[in-house]
């Protein structure tokens, strides 16, 4: 049996159920990109708008690639668990903001009509990095991507997010519709200019009126966006199966953490955020440097030598002294270059990081955070890199992490497990990898990688040279004795 209307009023009474009249719930939401993430933190909020008694939030989900979530969602009515795992306390509710689930290859056309809907005002997106087909070190429009191409030159199936968003913007444009708010749910820089950028372009290609008639009316808010949420592993179903009594193919896990912190610029109607819990501000911009090179660049960090030691899991990472030590170093580094913003004490958040890491029941995979470190590390590592070299200052705790994203892309761990670098220039760096025997050429030529290292860091030594030396030593003695030195343990 699975996890549908029918089967809600069966489950255990400690779970908690949509309290509210899911027939009469309106689609106010279109969201790009339906994975775990946005199950676990957007569409979360939006069902506690519905809870609070406005329906007008219910989401309507786009899968962008494969049926997966669909078919998972469809034969319950949209419904599924999210899983608050804190050590040994379990909480568990089931979400019904999820009305609908398209997925756009198999119909471009109704995920437009989608966001040309009268009653839609907000789109969420979580079409991670890549998804938003801009160069990572520049963040321009990546037009000879086969996909962004064929956006360009048509706009009839589109094929991208921003494509999408452009294709849909143009049928509310004709219609004379109103315009909508554009959120941008992932961890990229200024994510709202990025994802107006991108869209704009696509838009002033076919169109300058309407790019005029977006850029005028639509709203690209900038967001920070916090919640871990590791990928649902098959044991993790059977769990939730035993506990419900039920199969649910559509669970998600978190921690209980979640943070949205939304700049203060919408098209159009919204739900009550700030009653949510949602903070909306005016400047976006020191939450969200805060969380990348705290909380991601650690993230990255960890993936990367947690990794290569042979470690599955960030909590087992975080537990070993030398890899926590080592993490605080890249956090003195981080923090010297962030202007945190009235209220947020830096040392506390770091206390309060730390223990999200050493979260045991989340079990979040290193190689899953692992993946598309190209898309990456610009933001979470480079950023703060720069900023620090201007000032005169070293680098090294940034230098050992990148390094070991270089040693990543061997394919071999130290205990001689092969892992897949599953990331969009994985061809490209396997290439590079391959032509260069030696460590050191090997370390300075992914330095030459443009999309990642922007030329002022590549072509300046005293960001190089300790990148390069990093490389070495942990090619020569391992991660733990290469994050030893840095830490101090
Ligand atoms: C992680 C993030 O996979 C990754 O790259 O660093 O998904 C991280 O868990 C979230 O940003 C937390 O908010």
């Amino acid at each position: 049996m699975r996890l549908s209307a029918t089967t809600l009023d069966g489950l255990p009474a400690d779970v908690i159920r949509p309290a509210y009249d899911r027939a009469s719930v309106r689609t106010g939401v279109v969201h790009l990109g339906i994975g775990a993430f946005h199950r676990a933190h957007q569409a979360d909020v939006f069902d506690r708008a519905l809870a609070g008694g406005d329906p007008r939030w219910g989401v309507r989900g786009v899968s962008l690639r494969s049926p997966g979530v669909r078919d998972q969602l469809a034969t319950q009515g949209g419904l599924y668990s999210l899983v608050v795992r804190d050590g040994e306390r379990v909480e568990t509710r089931v979400v019904g903001a999820v009305a609908e689930v398209l997925v756009a290859p198999e119909n471009p056309a109704a995920v437009v009509e989608a966001l040309a809907d009268p009653q839609t005002h907000l789109v969420t997106l979580t079409v991670t990095e890549k998804g938003y087909r801009l160069d990572p070190a520049s963040g321009t429009l990546i037009e000879s991507d086969p996909e962004v191409a064929s956006d360009l030159a048509s706009l009839v199936a589109p094929r991208t997010a921003p494509g999408f968003l452009a294709a849909g913007l143009a049928e509310r444009h004709a219609r004379g519709l109103g315009p909508l708010t554009v959120i941008s749910c992932d961890n990229l820089p200024h994510n709202g200019a990025r994802v107006k950028d991108a869209v704009l372009a696509i838009a002033r290609r076919h169109d300058p009126a309407l790019a005029d008639w977006i850029e005028g009316g639509c709203a690209f808010p900038q967001t920070m966006i916090d919640r871990i949420v590791p990928a649902t592993t098959p044991e993790d179903r059977r769990e939730l199966a035993a506990r419900l009594g039920v199969d649910d193919h559509g669970m998600v896990k978190t921690e209980p953490f979640t943070q949205w912190v939304i700049e203060d610029r919408f098209a159009g109607p919204r739900p009550d955020f700030e009653a949510l819990g949602v903070q909306i501000t005016s400047a976006v911009g020191p939450y969200e440097d805060a969380k990348l090179r705290l909380l991601n660049g650690a993230h990255s960090a960890m993936a990367y030598l947690g990794g290569l030691a042979g470690l599955r899991f960030v909590h087992q990472v975080i537990a070993e002294p030398v890899f926590a030590a080592f993490v605080e170093r890249l956090w003195d580094e981080a923090a010297s270059t962030l202007d945190p913003p009235a209220g947020l004490d830096l040392s506390a958040y770091r206390r309060a990081l730390k223990a999200r890491f050493a979260n045991a029941a989340l079990e979040h995979r290193t190689h899953q955070i692992a993946m598309d470190g190209s898309q990456k590390l610009p933001q979470r590592l480079l950023a703060g890199a720069a900023i620090r070299l201007d000032r005169g200052q070293p680098i090294e705790a940034v230098a050992l992490a990148v390094a070991a994203w270089m040693r990543w892309q061997d394919g071999l761990d130290e205990t001689g497990a092969a892992h897949v670098v599953d990331d969009p220039f994985a061809v490209e760096m396997a290439r590079l990898v391959a032509r260069t025997p030696d460590p050191l050429e090997r370390a300075a030529t992914l330095l030459s990688l443009e999309a990642v290292f922007p030329r002022r860091l590549a072509m300046d030594p005293r960001f190089t040279a300790p990148v390069i030396a990093a490389y070495v030593r942990l090619s020569q003695s391992g991660a733990r004795a290469a994050a030893s030195l840095v830490g101090g343990r």
